[in-house]
């Protein structure tokens, strides 16, 4: 529908020049609104030193779809690498993979510094966008909508804007205004692990591992994941407890921990790196995040890391957030880009399901601390697959509607606990009938006394070796 002339001038301020707030700017772009990003650090497409956080990511469904809104997802899908598999790395070295799905069904590994410049790049094709690097936020009204930017050189900017949407990540400043509110509901935790990320170089000019893969190396309460880049090499995340970082002090125990944990990695990464890496920066903490509603009136909504910090343990953090984006713009359209009606609705819609991925997450960094060692994780995925195979309507795994589904995520997680109960029930009635048919036989062909002890014994020792810890405890320990 056509929008007088007057309501295309509205300004809209993305605060936060991230990958959400680029991407948001795009859609906004789009739509003809006139878009100014804020962004705190200099623009990465000019500058020679990124840091930051993980180099790549893994780029799955629902980050793609809205890369294909603003018609990027060719462009980032082209320089991205399939990960068709998990290969997973045993104590002994051993590897063994684990499709993710069929031949469709991959995620891709992204550099993280290339996918935020070609969206910088694309949100600044549009006439009606404009940068502002250099420009970090420390405060706004409430009242007016009025924020105040500090520059490099020290002096402030005062600009006003109808509408800020806070893409400025998990330490959001522009969220620092809700907490101040009434009925604003809040909860931050940080786990006990850190990360640390280190680069294992081409071995001769190639991958030092297959490349289309997602390297996994679980350990229980370690745990290495490793991403291919396109130049060849592969960032390696160790995730460790703080604790057990602070350990390690020298790079000899460097060397120690990896021999007793990632040996294969040694001469991967190269004893030399290895103790030079590990000591270049500090172990990085993960902080999860919820909070609700995501709007104040309609003057400011959160999107991304601002409204919901995710822990990576299910490598959906920014598509969520690429997510967000998709959900808002369905929503000006339902609506009618009536922005004091979109803002309530966004929160409504998007809160429960952002809540949803973020217990998952959550869920799941509990859940391999406890007990995901490379043969539990195996078998684990092994089941999954099998029941999936058997009943393919029926029993769908979660990663797999998580990875490779728009479901929403809230949804998703009410289908799994009915799945896990459809499967419970299963092992129930399949117990059951093989108890009846088994007492059926013995009545039809009354076996004699010495061949009937002999068996049932049996049977009955390896129904209890089924459920002792001992048996669990085989799977579960190297
Ligand atoms: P950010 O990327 O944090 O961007 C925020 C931007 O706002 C930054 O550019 C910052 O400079 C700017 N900013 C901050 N404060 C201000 C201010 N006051 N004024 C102006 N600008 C400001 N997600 C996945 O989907 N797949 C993965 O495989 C994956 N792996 C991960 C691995 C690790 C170890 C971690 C920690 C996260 C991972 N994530 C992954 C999550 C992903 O990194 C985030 O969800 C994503 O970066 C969020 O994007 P964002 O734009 O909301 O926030
Ligand atoms: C962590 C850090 C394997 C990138 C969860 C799988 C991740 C990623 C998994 C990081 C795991 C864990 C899934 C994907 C993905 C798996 C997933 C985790 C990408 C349940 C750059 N996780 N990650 N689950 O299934 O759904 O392969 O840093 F080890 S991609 Cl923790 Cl699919």
């Amino acid at each position: 529908m056509e929008k007088p002339a007057e309501y295309k001038k509205k300004v809209i301020a993305v605060v936060g020049g991230g990958l959400v707030g680029a991407l948001n700017a795009c859609f906004f772009a789009k739509r003809g609104f006139h878009v100014e990003i804020f962004e705190a650090r200099e623009d990465i497409r000019k500058a020679n030193i990124v840091r930051g956080r993980s180099i790549n990511l893994a780029l799955s469904h629902r980050g793609r779809q809205a890369l294909k809104h603003v018609g990027l997802e060719e462009k980032i899908v082209s320089k991205g690498i399939p990960m068709h598999a998990r290969m997973i790395h045993s104590p002994s070295g051993r590897q063994s993979q684990l499709p993710y799905g069929t031949k469709g069904q991959y995620i891709l590994s992204v550099d993280r510094a290339n996918l935020n410049k070609e969206l910088l790049t694309e949100a600044e094709t549009y006439a009606n966008t404009k940068l502002n690097f250099n420009h970090k936020l420390q405060d706004w009204s409430t009242e007016t909508g009025l924020m105040t930017f500090a520059r490099l050189d020290g002096s402030k900017a005062q600009v006003q804007a109808d509408l800020i949407v806070g893409c400025d990540g998990a330490f959001s400043a522009v969220r620092k205004q809700f907490l101040r509110r009434t009925r604003f509901n809040y909860s931050q935790t940080y786990i006990p692990h850190g990360y640390m990320e280190l680069t294992m170089p081409p071995n001769n000019g190639e991958f030092a591992m297959k490349p289309n893969y997602l390297h996994i190396w679980p350990r229980n309460t370690f745990m290495m994941i490793a991403l291919p880049n396109l130049d060849k090499t592969f960032t390696c995340t160790l995730f460790m407890p703080f604790e057990d970082f602070e350990k390690i002090t020298t790079g000899d125990k460097v060397i120690e921990f990896f021999q007793n944990y990632f040996p294969d990695a040694i001469p991967l990464i190269g004893v030399d790196a290895l103790k030079r890496d590990y000591f270049r920066l500090p172990a990085q903490a993960m902080v999860s995040v919820k909070c609700s509603p995501y709007h104040i009136d309609d003057k400011c909504v959160l999107m991304g890391d601002a409204a919901h910090a995710v822990v990576p343990f299910y490598g959906q953090g920014m598509n969520a957030g690429f997510e967000d984006c998709i959900v808002f713009d369905e929503i000006l359209d339902q609506l009618n880009e009536d922005i004091g009606a979109v803002l309530p609705e966004f929160s409504k819609v998007r809160v429960p399901d952002d809540h949803a991925i973020a217990d998952l997450a959550m869920y799941n960094y509990v859940e391999m601390r406890a007990h995901v060692n490379s043969r539990w994780f195996l078998f684990r995925k092994h089941v999954e697959t099998f029941l999936h195979l058997i009943m393919p309507k029926k029993i769908i795994p979660l990663y797999t509607m998580v990875t490779f589904t728009r479901t929403r995520y809230h949804k998703v997680v009410e289908r799994w606990h009915w799945q896990e109960k459809v499967i419970n029930r299963g092992l129930a009635f399949g117990a059951a009938g093989a108890a009846c048919g088994g007492v059926y036989l013995l009545i039809k062909h009354p076996p004699n006394i010495s061949k009937i002890v002999f068996p049932a014994e049996k049977i009955w020792s390896m129904l209890l070796a089924l459920q002792t810890p001992e048996w669990c405890h085989r799977l579960t320990s190297d």
